[in-house]
């Protein structure tokens, strides 16, 4: 086990629908900790930047425009596993396959607007969390 930090955002749909407060509640139950917080809206290049593994792929175009469609809420979120912990928190991908009582399982139907991203590698973490708080690293 080892303490480690994940880039949460709680997307423009979740934002929009009044989930903000509900979904980092959630976390913080959990037992990580809100390190770093912010509201934002993300330019087209950010969001390329922060989905560049996807670049190509079919979802690729609908997911930029999606995750620029309004306002967001970026945090850093550390604690033990908190990768691992956060992405239960969170749940699988396609809303329709995540378990009941995680946040996608509880509130979402479409894969493409699944409300939460979370970092998928300690890696992954550091990466995102220096694009979306660059005044922290
Ligand atoms: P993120 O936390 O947003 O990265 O989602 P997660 O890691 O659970 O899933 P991945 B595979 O990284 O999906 C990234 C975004 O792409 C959307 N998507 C994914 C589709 O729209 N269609 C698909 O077939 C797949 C595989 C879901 C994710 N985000 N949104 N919004
Ligand atoms: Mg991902």
């Amino acid at each position: 086990m080892a303490v480690e930090k994940t880039l949460i955002l709680v997307k423009p749909d979740a934002f929009a629908r009044g989930l903000t407060g509900e979904i980092l509640a959630r976390f913080e139950r959990k037992g990580l900790k809100i390190a770093a917080l912010k509201q934002t809206t993300l330019t087209v290049e950010i969001a390329e930047t922060h989905y560049g593994e996807h670049q190509g792929k079919p979802f690729f175009g609908e997911l930029v425009e999606f995750i620029t469609s309004g306002p967001l809420v970026a945090a850093i979120l550390e604690g033990e596993s908190a990768i691992k912990a956060a992405r239960q928190v969170i749940g699988a991908t396609n809303p329709l396959e995540a378990a009941t009582g995680s946040i996608r399982g509880d509130f979402a139907i479409e894969v493409g607007t699944n409300l939460v991203h979370g970092s998928d590698s300690p890696e992954a973490g550091v990466r995102e969390a220096g694009i979306f708080f660059p005044e922290l690293s």
